[in-house]
C-alpha cells in the first residue's frame, strides 16, 4: 500500500460492505478515456464504464475543459423563477434524441431523483386532470429505481426494502422476466417471457384501471443482474397500459445515451413509453445529472391554471446545475462528433461473441447480452451467495487488470462505448483467466 493511503474512518461507504473495504481499500485516483489508475500505481481497463455512466470515455479534454470553463463563468443560478440559457439548450438536445412527444424535460441531480420526479409527475398528472384517484404505481421484481422511497418501493430487491419501513403505499409488481430454464446462453433478447406481461391484467383486475397511475419498468434491467426483455415484452405492456389508460414509464438510467447502440432503449426496442427517467450517460458521468422527459400532452396538462400559479410544487436546488449542463453539451457533442452511439452499435455483434465465449467456463450458468452490457451469471458456492462473483470481482481489481461490477453472483459488463475490438477481446479475456482462478 502507497504511503499515501487515507484515514478510512469518517468515510460510510454507499452500497459496500465498509469493514471489507477498509481491511484492503480499492482506490482509483486518476482515470483517461478506457483506463483507470488504482493507487498501487496499477492500471484498469475499465470494464463497467464507472457505474454504468462514463459512456464517453474517461477525463476528455472537451468535457473538462466545458466544466472549467463554467465553473470560471457561472458557478451557480438559482433554478426557481430563474434560470441559465444553457438549461433550455440542454433540455432540447436531450429531447431532440427522444422519438414523437417525448419533449419536455425536468432536470435533476441523479437517477433516484429521476425516479421519485417521474412517480410523482405520474400521480400530479391524474389529478390535474381530474382522475385523482389514480394513485397506484405498478413496479416489477428484480427492478432498480434508485434509492429514494418511490424507487425502493416500486424496485424489487428485498435488501433493499426490507429495513425501511412502510414505504410507499398503493404498489404492486410484475413478475420479473428472468429465467435460466428457457433461456439461459440467449444471445440478444431471448425468445420465451412474452406473456409475462399479461399478468398485468391481472394486477388491473384487483386493482380497477381507475386506481392506477403508472407501471415502471427498466426496459433493460442493469443493476439487479442484467436481464434483457424478451422479444414482444415491451410491446405488450405498451398495450394493456393503452388500453386502461395507464401511463408507462421506461427507466432509462442506464440504458439511455447509447448503451445499446441507439440513443435511448425506447428506439430500440421500438417502443415509446410516456415518460423517461435517466441520468449518469447524460454528461457521461461527469456531473451530477438526471433528467425526465414526459410527452408533451402530460406537460399540457399541468398548464391549465391562472399563469401565475407555480404548476409543479417540485424541484432541487442544483436542478439545471451550470456545471452539469455544461459537462452534458460538451457530452452530447462528443456522442454526436465521435459517432460514439454508432460504434456501441457497430461493436455489439463483436462484444456478443467475445462475451459468450465464456460459456463453458467453471461455474458459468449462463450469458446474456444486449448492446454493449453483459451479464455472466456464477453458480453462488453453497451457502455463501455472492461470494463466487466478489472473488472474481477482488481478483480482477488487484491481479488482472479490469474493472467489473458484480451483484449478487452475477458479473456485469458495460464499458465505456469508445471501447475497441482489441480491448473488447483484452475485457473478455482478462475476465475468462479470473473465473477461472476463483474458487
Ligand atoms: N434507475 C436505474 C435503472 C438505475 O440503474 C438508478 C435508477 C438510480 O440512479 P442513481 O444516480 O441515483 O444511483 C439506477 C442506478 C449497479 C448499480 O451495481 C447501478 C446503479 C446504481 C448503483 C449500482 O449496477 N444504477
Ligand atoms: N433540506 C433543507 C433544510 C433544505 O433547505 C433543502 C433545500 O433548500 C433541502 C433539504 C433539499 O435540498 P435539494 O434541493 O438540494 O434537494
Amino acid at each position: 500500500m502507497p504511503d499515501s493511503l487515507p484515514n478510512t474512518d469518517s468515510y460510510w461507504m454507499p452500497f459496500t460492505a465498509n469493514r471489507q473495504f477498509k481491511a484492503r481499500p480499492k482506490l482509483l485516483v486518476s482515470a483517461k478515456d478506457m483506463h483507470y489508475k488504482t493507487a498501487d500505481g496499477a492500471t484498469l481497463l475499465d470494464g463497467t464504464a464507472g457505474l454504468w455512466c462514463v459512456n464517453a470515455g474517461h477525463s476528455r479534454p472537451k468535457i473538462v475543459e466545458a466544466i472549467q470553463r463554467q465553473a470560471a463563468e457561472l458557478d451557480y443560478a438559482p433554478p426557481f423563477q430563474v434560470a441559465h440559457p444553457a438549461a433550455f439548450e440542454n433540455a432540447s438536445r436531450v429531447a431532440a434524441l427522444l422519438p414523437g412527444d417525448l419533449n419536455k424535460v425536468f432536470f435533476v441531480n441523479s437517477g433516484s431523483e429521476s425516479v421519485d420526479t417521474a412517480l410523482k409527475i405520474a400521480i400530479a398528472y391524474h389529478r390535474v386532470r381530474g382522475q385523482g384517484t389514480r394513485t397506484r404505481i405498478i413496479g416489477r421484481e428484480r427492478g432498480y429505481h434508485g434509492v429514494g422511497f418511490g424507487g425502493i418501493s416500486v424496485g424489487g430487491i428485498p435488501n433493499n426494502r426490507k429495513v425501511f419501513g412502510s414505504l410507499l403505499t398503493g404498489v404492486d409488481h410484475l413478475p420479473h422476466t428472468h429465467n435460466l430454464e428457457h433461456n439461459a446462453f440467449s444471445r440478444g433478447q431471448p425468445e420465451w417471457g412474452a406473456h409475462l406481461a399479461d399478468s398485468l391484467e391481472g394486477i388491473v383486475a384487483l386493482h380497477d384501471a381507475s386506481n392506477i397511475a403508472a407501471v415502471i419498468v427498466e426496459p433493460m434491467a442493469g443493476s439487479t443482474g442484467v436481464l434483457i426483455p424478451p422479444k414482444g415484452y415491451l410491446q405488450r405492456l405498451r398495450e394493456i397500459c393503452d388500453r386502461h389508460g395507464i401511463l408507462l414509464i421506461f427507466d432509462e438510467v442506464i440504458s439511455g445515451f447509447g448503451r445499446l447502440g441507439t440513443a435511448f432503449a425506447t428506439e430500440f426496442f421500438g417502443v415509446t413509453p410516456d415518460i423517461v427517467t435517466c441520468a449518469k450517460g447524460i454528461n457521461s458521468g461527469t456531473v451530477p445529472m438526471g433528467a425526465v422527459i414526459v410527452r408533451d400532452g402530460i406537460y399540457d396538462a399541468f398548464m391549465q391554471g391562472p399563469p401565475e400559479v407555480i404548476e409543479l410544487f417540485h424541484g432541487y436546488t442544483c436542478s439545471a446545475h451550470p456545471m452539469a449542463v455544461a459537462a452534458s453539451l460538451a457530452t452530447l457533442d462528443l456522442y454526436r462528433e465521435e459517432g460514439i452511439f454508432e460504434n456501441a452499435a457497430a461493436l455489439s455483434s463483436y462484444f456478443e461473441d467475445a462475451v459468450h465465449s465464456l460459456r463453458g467456463l467453471p461455474n458459468v450458468i449462463d450469458v446474456r447480452n444486449l448492446g454493449l452490457v453483459a451479464g455472466i451469471e456464477l453458480a453462488p458456492i453453497p451457502g455463501k451467495p455472492t461470494a463466487r462473483a466478489y472473488d472474481v470481482f477482488t481478483r480482477c481489481f488487484f491481479d488482472i487488470g479490469i474493472l467489473i461490477r458484480t451483484t449478487g453472483d452475477i458479473i456485469a459488463l458495460s464499458p465505456p462505448l469508445i471501447i475497441t475490438r482489441a480491448q473488447v477481446d483484452e475485457l473478455v479475456g482478462k475476465l475468462a483467466i479470473a473465473i477461472k482462478a476463483a474458487a
